[in-house]
């Protein structure tokens, strides 16, 4: 079972249950952390709350496609992973080295070492739905959306489910200097989230499923790669775990679990280039590149 938000014809925001047949049931709920706040209070779990909900109720007639989709859960923060798969490791090499394929570097020492790479990544008012456009960098020129399973986790730190994520990133910043991680990660609309929150329950094993992530330039398809987290390095208990450590994270945090699929170093984003990301049983998140002229109207 998927949970999404989506605008009605009043411009309202409606909590919404999709089941794996694609069908829409509107939920009285304003968010999942409510819903899930009501399956506790009432001791059931959250997919027999939405079952029970739906089985009383009418699904809408349009399908996911022609809703105006939004965030599926506002997350006042966003979190992220780094280095937690070997390809993410070759490529900061890679750009921290002027360009050297066999490189070694301190990206090595953090794929091995205990404590993970976690890096604070957006909050809720740069953080983007499907279908809005995310935004590159006027001060860098090689950038790439960074297609990542994400976990919608409690302020326990209780994986709630999963969702898409795009960490958009500026390689020739963090190549320049790690120190400059922040302003490789965070500018306005620098992070994607969407279309769907895919319910915990639902999940029987989270380290299959598989990432595709496709970049259309002009209508045409210029970069598909493929991964699946069963490639991952770490398990998701360990980075949360890291996450909260003497750390108070929000209900609804979303924590990114890093990359596996990169484009050949010679590709930057362009604006107008158009991002999918797509995870099995979760959906596709689509968003528009835009360079803007001036980011502060
Ligand atoms: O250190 C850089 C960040 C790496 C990252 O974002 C990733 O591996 O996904
Ligand atoms: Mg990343």
């Amino acid at each position: 079972m998927r949970i999404i938000r989506y605008l009605n014809e009043h411009s309202q925001a409606i909590l919404a249950a999709v089941t794996n047949e694609g069908t829409v049931y509107p939920l009285p709920q304003e968010g999942l952390i409510e819903l899930i706040q009501q399956a506790n209070a009432q001791s059931v779990s959250p997919l027999s709350l939405v079952e029970f909900t739906i089985s009383k109720s009418k699904p809408i007639q349009y399908s996911v496609e022609d809703l105006s989709l939004l965030v599926p859960i506002v997350a006042e923060e966003v979190w992220a992973s780094g280095v937690t798969y070997e390809r993410s490791r070759d490529a900061r090499n890679y750009e921290a080295t002027g360009g050297k394929l066999d490189a070694t570097t301190f990206y090595d020492k953090i794929y091995e070492a205990e404590r993970p790479e976690i890096f604070f990544k957006s909050t809720a008012a740069r953080t983007v739905g499907p279908g809005q456009e995310v935004y590159i960098r006027r001060d860098s020129n090689w950038q790439t959306p960074e297609p990542e399973l994400g976990l919608v986790i409690n302020r326990d730190g209780e994986i709630l489910g999963y969702t898409i994520g795009n960490d958009m990133s500026c390689r020739d910043i963090e190549g320049e200097n790690p120190l400059y991680l922040p302003q490789a990660k965070m500018w306005k609309n620098s992070c994607s989230i969407g279309p769907a929150i895919l319910l915990a329950e639902s999940v029987t094993d989270p380290y299959n499923f598989d990432i595709t992530c496709r970049i259309y330039r002009n209508d045409k398809l210029i970069v598909e790669g493929k991964a699946n987290t069963n490639q991952l390095k770490r398990k998701f208990d360990e980075l949360i775990s890291f996450l909260i450590r003497d750390n108070e994270i929000f209900d609804g945090t979303v924590l990114l679990t890093g990359t596996c699929i990169i484009p050949s170093n010679d590709f930057t984003l362009l604006d107008g280039d158009q991002i999918e990301i797509e995870i099995s049983n979760i959906g596709v998140l689509k968003n528009r590149v835009k360079l803007p002229n001036n980011i502060l109207v």
